[in-house]
């Protein structure tokens, strides 16, 4: 008997391939609930169409379905006596083999051709015993293709085939048929009458038109082809079972079913995305809040350095005004300098006191301003920690553990974040984060004094230190040249060469000071930045490897889509 075409075995064997794909992604994600759904699916697509034969005992069961596929070989045993009293399913095997897979099921396994394609469920008699049914319906019928009640044709009247009959008429979306068997044992009219009461008692129970076919597997075997009943019965499978549509039919069942999985694991990866998204979010927000308090904090720094050098340019104008005005009677009189000043008195001795006085103003002068800025700068640092603290507490989460799958991936989630969060927590409360030891230097006396505050408090603090050693290196900077040239006053030394030396001392410290703040106050600031963004290290790893697993994941899930929808466009053209 020619079963199934190639066209609808290629079609078969690439929704296999397909399925086979979207298995490894279901495994990959763990989307477990659907694995045995699948799994079936994939099974059924390699199964041979399955038919379930059931009627009384010795109503001729066996010897129909060795004459319907393979007239010459037993299939199923034919014995005088019942033998079967177990369910047998009989499949195709490399060789003839037998397995018992409980007390009422036998498997067989034949080396028979036909059954590649179509496996037979023989069953006991309807009238034996009644565990039997029950293991008949809830195994055999749903997976069954095509059920064939087969009776007597002497006698299809017998209760027991249409109890059972009534048994599974819940399933009645299963194709039956009705056969009438050992027809040749009959004449014309009484078949007729009895193929007629069949019919009758199927309508009552509820099939508008039943199959009905009278066979006689003796003649089938006999070779008498023309009036054995085969022919019609075997157009009827051919047209609605194995051959036809039908395959079709329960291909595009198949493909709807893998279509329907990769649907819902498309809407499980939603979930997934939207995670992601936010947390992509959140630390966009994150690298903004950074970048803007730092444009900021900078610019507060440039504030702070203006103010701070226009009290320098102040005090040293002054200075350098005074200079000028001692100096310049020595001009107005015509008087060496030395002369100006009595030996006590003398013009070397003065021109240090006067830059001690200056550089004391200055310090004083400028410290003042400092400590101005430097408040704002700390509270705009400190601003910049507790925002990013804040976002970190208000970042929301979408994958929860009890998400039907991802449940892992969500753990993992909430242990990285819940550590990125103590991690920070942490980090804030730290003063040593805040505290640059190659800044501020070490062998200081503004060496921080951290029992004024602690944490991220410490901030205003270290940048006093920071900023107080940068004048202080610069006034000292300022007398320490100045020094060397009013050590040659005493050998003569001129105005001209002592208010030139001034003026290009002061603008030398002018132009250090100015960078020395700028360069420590933003290193200061790079170097907070770059210590808040090392928490989040493992979080960007993770941000990164969701990423790329959600793209890849979605690309192959979106290629499985495509090609099932291909076949499934081409199915729907078939049926
Ligand atoms: N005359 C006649 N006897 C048949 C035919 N089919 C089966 N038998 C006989 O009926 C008996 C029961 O057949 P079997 O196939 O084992 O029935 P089962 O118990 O329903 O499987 C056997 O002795 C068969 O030889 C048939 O078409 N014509
Ligand atoms: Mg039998």
């Amino acid at each position: 008997m020619q079963v199934t075409n190639e066209l609808y075995n290629q079609i078969r064997l690439e929704v296999g391939k397909h399925g086979k794909s979207l298995v490894d992604l279901i495994d990959y994600v763990r989307f477990t609930s659907q694995k045995e759904t699948l799994t079936s699916v994939l099974k059924r697509l390699e199964d041979p169409f399955t038919f379930v034969i059931v009627g009384e005992v010795k109503s001729g069961k066996s010897s129909f379905i060795n004459a319907l596929l393979a007239p010459g070989k037993e299939i199923c045993r034919v014995a005088p006596s019942p033998m079967t009293d177990t369910i047998q399913q009989i499949v195709y095997g490399e060789k003839e083999q037998e397995e018992f897979v409980s007390a009422f099921l036998k498997k067989i396994y034949q080396p028979i051709e036909v059954l590649r394609e179509i496996a037979i469920v023989d069953t006991p008699g309807t009238n034996t015993i009644i565990e039997h049914h029950q293991e008949i319906t809830e195994r055999f019928v749903p997976m069954s293709d095509l059920i064939i009640f087969v009776f007597e044709a002497k006698n299809p009247y017998r209760m027991s085939a249409w109890d059972f009959f009534d048994f599974i008429r819940d399933d009645w979306r299963k194709k039956v048929i009705f056969v009438l068997q050992q027809k040749d044992l009959m004449n014309e009219k009484d078949l007729g009458i009895n193929i007629d009461g069949v019919r009758q008692n199927a309508i009552k129970k509820g099939i508008h038109e039943p199959e009905i076919f009278a066979v006689s597997a003796l003649e089938e075997i006999e070779g008498k082809l023309d009036q054995s009943g085969y022919i019609p019965l075997r157009n009827y499978i051919q047209k609605n079972i194995t051959g036809g549509k039908a395959p079709y039919k329960k291909l595009i069942i198949s493909v709807e079913t893998l279509l329907n999985i990769n649907e819902k694991l498309d809407k499980e990866m939603d979930i997934r995305r939207s995670q992601l998204d936010a947390d992509k979010l959140f630390r966009e927000d994150v690298q903004k809040t950074l970048d803007h308090q730092e444009k900021q904090t900078n610019e507060q720094v440039a504030l702070l350095i203006e103010n701070v050098v226009s009290r320098f340019d102040k005090i040293t104008t002054r200075y350098h005004e005074m200079l000028d005005e001692r100096l310049g009677f020595v001009n107005v009189f015509k008087k060496t300098l030395q002369s100006l000043f009595n030996k006590k008195d003398s013009l070397k001795f003065w021109l240090e006191q006067t830059m001690f006085g200056m550089e004391s103003e200055l310090r004083d002068g400028m410290s003042y301003k400092l400590s101005e800025g430097v408040k704002n700068i700390s509270e705009n640092i400190q601003f910049m920690v507790k925002t990013v603290d804040a976002k970190l507490q208000k970042n929301p989460t979408i994958l929860s553990s009890n998400q039907e799958i991802f449940r892992e991936l969500a753990d993992r989630r909430a242990s990285i974040f819940e550590e990125l969060q103590e991690a920070f927590a942490d980090f804030l409360h730290k003063e040593e984060n805040f505290y640059d030891k190659e800044l501020v230097g070490t062998d200081r006396s503004f060496a921080p004094d951290f029992a004024a505050g602690s944490g991220i408090a410490a901030i205003g603090i270290i940048l006093t230190a920071l900023t107080q050693g940068a004048i202080f290196d610069i006034t000292g900077g300022i007398l320490t040249t100045l020094g060397f040239v009013f050590a040659g006053v005493s050998i003569g030394i001129k105005r001209k060469k002592i208010t030139q030396s001034f003026r290009q001392a002061i603008n030398e410290s002018r132009e250090k000071l100015q960078l020395h703040i700028d360069d420590k106050l933003q290193q200061y600031i790079a170097g907070v930045k770059v210590k808040i963004l090392r928490n989040f290290l493992e979080f960007d790893n993770y941000l990164l490897r969701e990423t790329e697993d959600i793209r890849s994941i979605g690309e192959r899930q979106k290629m499985i889509e495509n090609q099932l929808s291909e076949v499934h466009k081409q199915l729907s053209g078939m049926i």
